[in-house]
């Protein structure tokens, strides 16, 4: 009998010795290496689509820093191009993606072209697969639908998303009608990543803290456990982590409503209080370094690393920041954070 890898365990709510890590960005413009990749290609959605390279930049981070997870590398907007709608990302500043805000536009999103259009995403988890270190496991991952669709209404990137925020006060039944096609296509992509090889899922909703308690119910948590259960009917054993950022309060209902195996936590929320959400004891919490300490303040990322590892008792748990890395984090504060968590025993 094959033993489960020690991610794989973790997710599933087994608490090991040592607590597995990852991080969410963990591929990037802070690896020189992924930058030489990068400036190989036509533009980033070139990359996401180029099997070889995609494959190539996912593995890098793992030969430096040893993570037990690898992150495929793609982008939560490629669904909105599988969609249909035109994505762009324009050097030095981020992405353009055409806004779906008329009856029209939502109705046009045609589910039947993402598999064939996303199909080099599959054949990246193919690739990384291949030469995956045998004790790391592949993460698949797709963006939350509130979070894809904040993309969709505004255009681009933003603080605040007031576009889509307005549009699902004023547009309810659109808004629905957008949210439930996301879902559909969100559920069609992760299927085929895990066909292709993902062993465990992270659904990004990186907006979520933008939304009040009742439209947070109705745009992150529903979707989100729409997904799940589809996917758990699906494919039943592979575990789903579900970071939806700044949930604060409403992370409890989150976790309890949505299922998912774990729940990812931001760096504004403590683990005692994600600890506190779980609604079943194999449910497990990932988090939750500040990327900013990361990037900054070596000695305290440190300190607080080994403080967030403390706080974790005996429960099931994943190391990771609590956002993505941003391009200044140095190589050396990576090393030294990812040497001491796997050195870190409970
Ligand atoms: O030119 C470049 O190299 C572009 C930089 C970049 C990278 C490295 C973008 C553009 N996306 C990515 C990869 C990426 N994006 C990954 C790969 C794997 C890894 O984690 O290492 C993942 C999981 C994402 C997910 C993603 N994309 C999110 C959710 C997570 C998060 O950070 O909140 C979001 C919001 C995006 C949108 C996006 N992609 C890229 C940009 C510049 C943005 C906009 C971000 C914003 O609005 O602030």
């Amino acid at each position: 009998m094959s033993k489960e890898k020690i991610l794989i365990a973790a997710l599933k709510g087994i608490a090991g010795e040592r607590v597995p890590f990852w991080f969410m960005r963990q591929a990037g413009r802070y690896l020189p290496e992924y930058k030489r990749v990068r400036a190989s290609t036509k533009g980033f959605l070139d990359l996401c689509f180029t099997p070889e390279k995609a494959a190539e930049v996912t593995l890098q981070p793992l030969r430096r820093f040893h993570m037990d997870g690898a992150i495929l590398f793609s982008d939560i907007l490629v669904i909105p191009h599988g969609l249909g709608a035109n994505v762009a990302f324009a050097e030095g500043e981020g992405p353009i993606v055409e806004v779906c805000d008329t009856r029209e536009k939502i109705m046009a999103l045609d589910l039947s072209t993402v598999r064939t259009k996303l199909a080099p995403v599959a054949e990246t988890v193919r690739l990384v697969k291949e030469s995956l270190p045998e004790e790391a496991t592949l993460i698949g991952f797709a963006g939350g639908p509130w979070t894809v669709a904040c993309y969709m209404l505004q255009g681009r990137s933003g603080k605040e998303f007031a576009a889509a925020r307005a549009f699902a006060i004023r547009e309810p039944r659109l808004m629905q009608r957008l949210i439930d096609t996301l879902t559909e296509a969100t559920i069609d992509y992760l299927r085929m990543q895990i066909d292709a090889g993902a062993e465990a899922i992270q659904i990004f909703d990186s907006w979520a803290g933008l939304l009040t308690p009742d439209q947070f119910a109705l745009w992150v948590t529903a979707p989100t456990q729409k997904i799940v259960e589809a996917l758990n009917k699906s494919h039943p054993h592979i575990p789903i982590i579900g970071f939806a950022k700044g949930a604060a309060l409403q992370l409890k209902p989150y976790a309890q409503q949505t299922g998912v195996n774990c729940i990812g936590v931001d760096q504004q929320t403590s683990m005692e209080f994600a600890l506190h959400c779980r609604t079943n004891p194999l449910q497990t919490v990932q988090g939750n370094l500040d990327p900013l300490l990361m990037a900054f303040d070596r000695d305290e990322a440190l300190r607080q690393t080994e403080a967030i590892l403390k706080s974790l008792g005996n429960m099931p748990a994943v190391f990771n920041v609590g956002h993505g890395f941003i391009p200044e984090t140095p190589i050396e504060n990576v090393e030294a954070v990812s040497e001491f968590v796997r050195a870190w025993r409970r």
